[in-house]
């Protein structure tokens, strides 16, 4: 592995500003704050941050509708508070991740404000635009937070396309300016010094092939087709080629591609580093296994461990010889992973650690969202208005005034499922606020702060923060983490995930207790060959004059979790 994939021997930690740290007392939480809790994240030892969103924005869904692609939104800070952050974060040997939304943009944005003013204004086409009587909008297609979408605009008498929220209008990548002035901008921020991009939905950007029947449908040859071809279109992969050679190339980055929908066989294309395209995707078949397929996100399932074993394993073994993982159980759009496959209550601690070494010592560059190294729960307010989630609200406000739900039931899928689960502020402290903000937070912080910060972890060599810490400090001394070969083993075991890391004479075995109840682990022989010892493990620190060779068995406590090298 050459310097110049350091991206595959880097540990990502996820920043969603708003909620990370305040600065400045307006509850908010901003770039100064950050840049003042940077000595954390070093102590920590991840090496790249990855910071959602901080540009000009109308916050319809916080930052990710930008209205100016150049500027820092002023609640966060200035440009002269971002150059400081990146460079305090450099000095710490920290990386910067900024993200790139290039499916969308604001409808206060420049572009679209020009956009929508006359059929022939030079920045009609930097948006998707089509005719229709209002009531008819040209597909049937709904957009992600709700209702139709296309929009009609009274202006021109058009409707535009939006995947996300009315005020997210789809660009239109087809546009060749309108790439150029994509591509300029993205130069803007590699010249000012930043480390790469994760890209927004960048596998949704182009519309070309699946507004194509829509246009036969037009001249009557055909009939519509559903969204879902928006994903992963072919073209795709010209205007991600196009970005590389233009942009990407002419850099030492990372380059993440988040990618709802996307197969295993799709995402070779998209990380085989002789296609010139990206480094790695977030994928997110794993995030769907508790819910019935194909049904929307606010539904629930049981979910089954020989299935995510299926799933990821698919994922290690399909992106092996070419491609990449990225490995992820936490996002800002995502339920916290402790409450959701782990046990927040009396094994909170001892599940996420499970959880963690699970994820860790796999292959793929791992990444950790602010609060999953303290262990941060789910939330539930007793109220909507507690919540802030555009994708939350007009869940209830459909739910409870469209269809008539009982409210009860609707906040109970918001407490499973809410965006918001994972956007209450960073627990840093047991005192007022949390330590997140010497004013009003700007949504409620989760009660169990007192006990759950990270100032107590920090203190407790016990903890959760500290583990994270050790998994870290394991994928940097041992290179048969990163490098190693995966095989699944006991694949039907019930409540067993365990694997093998291979490298030459090396050998890891994982061992993860899924869940609460004891179990008996038996290891197959020809595994476990020679003197083991324990890389980490959240009961057993050392073997004790056990032997774990050859064909042992051994009783798991609950969530127990367990590496052991052999060598
Ligand atoms: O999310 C894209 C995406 O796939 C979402 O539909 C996601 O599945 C959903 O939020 C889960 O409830 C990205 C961003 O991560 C998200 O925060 C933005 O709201 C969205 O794009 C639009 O930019
Ligand atoms: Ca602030």
């Amino acid at each position: 592995m050459s310097d110049k994939e350091w991206w595959k021997k880097s540990v990502v930690y996820q920043i969603y500003p708003r909620s990370f740290m305040d600065g400045n007392g307006d509850g908010i939480g901003d770039i100064p704050g950050i840049t003042s809790k940077l000595d954390y994240l070093a102590e920590l030892g991840i090496d790249v941050v990855w910071l959602s969103p901080v540009y000009a924005s109308p916050n319809a869904d916080n930052g990710y509708d930008i209205s100016d692609y150049r500027a820092i939104m002023p609640e966060f800070g200035t440009m002269g508070d971002w150059e400081q952050m990146l460079d305090e974060m450099h000095k710490r040997g920290i990386r910067l991740l900024m993200d790139l939304v290039v499916n969308h943009t604001s409808d206060e944005h420049p572009w679209f404000v020009e956009s929508r003013k006359s059929l022939n204004n030079p920045y009609r086409d930097y948006y998707i635009w089509r005719p229709g009587e209002p009531g008819k909008p040209p597909t049937d297609w709904k957009a992600s937070f709700g209702g139709p979408a296309w929009t009609y605009d009274e202006t021109t008498g058009e409707y535009y396309l939006h995947m996300f929220s009315p005020k997210q209008p789809d660009l239109n990548w087809e546009n060749p300016a309108l790439r150029q002035g994509i591509y300029e901008m993205m130069r803007f921020w590699l010249d000012k010094g930043v480390d790469g991009f994760r890209m927004d939905v960048i596998n949704m950007i182009s519309k070309k092939e699946c507004l194509a029947p829509y246009e036969a449908f037009v001249r009557g040859e055909g009939a519509e087709l559903s969204r879902v071809f928006i994903y992963n279109a072919d073209s795709v992969h010209d205007y991600l080629q196009e970005m590389n050679r233009e942009v990407l190339s002419h850099y030492d980055v990372l380059t993440v591609g988040e990618c709802p929908k996307v197969s295993p066989e799709q995402a070779r294309l998209y990380t085989d580093q002789s296609r010139g395209e990206l480094n790695m995707v977030f994928q997110f078949e794993h995030m769907g296994l508790d819910k019935p397929k194909g049904r929307p996100k606010w539904e629930r399932k049981a979910l089954d461990l020989p299935e995510l074993k299926r799933n990821l394993s698919r994922w290690q073994n399909e992106l092996a010889d070419v491609g990449w993982n990225s490995l992820y159980w936490n996002n800002h759009d995502q339920p916290r992973i402790v409450s959701r496959f782990g046990n927040d209550g009396p094994y909170r601690v001892q599940s996420a650690k499970m959880l963690a070494t699970l994820l860790h010592m796999m292959r793929g560059t791992p990444y950790i969202y602010q609060g999953e190294e303290l262990g941060m729960t789910n939330v539930r307010f007793e109220s909507i208005a507690d919540y802030r989630d555009i994708e939350s609200l007009n869940f209830y406000q459909e739910q409870t005034e469209v269809h008539r739900g009982e409210p009860v039931e609707t906040l109970k899928a918001i407490y499973e499922r809410s965006r918001d689960n994972g956007r209450t502020p960073m627990q840093w402290t047991g005192g007022p606020s949390a330590g997140f903000t010497s004013g009003q937070p700007w949504m409620k912080l989760n009660p169990n702060y007192p006990e759950i910060n990270a100032e107590a972890a920090v203190e407790d060599a016990a903890s959760l923060f500290h583990y994270y810490r050790k998994l870290i400090e394991l994928r940097k001394s041992l290179p048969i983490l990163t490098e190693g070969a995966y095989e699944l083993i006991l694949e039907e075991h019930p409540s067993i995930f365990a694997y093998v890391r291979r490298l030459g004479k090396e050998t890891v075995l994982v061992i993860n207790n899924f869940y609460e109840k004891e179990t008996e682990m038996v290891c197959p022989e020809g595994i476990a060959n020679g003197a083991g010892e324990v890389l980490i493990g959240n009961y057993r620190r050392e073997l004790d004059g056990e032997r774990l060779t050859g064909a042992f068995k051994l009783i798991l406590s609950p969530y127990e979790s367990l590496a052991i090298g052999y060598s």
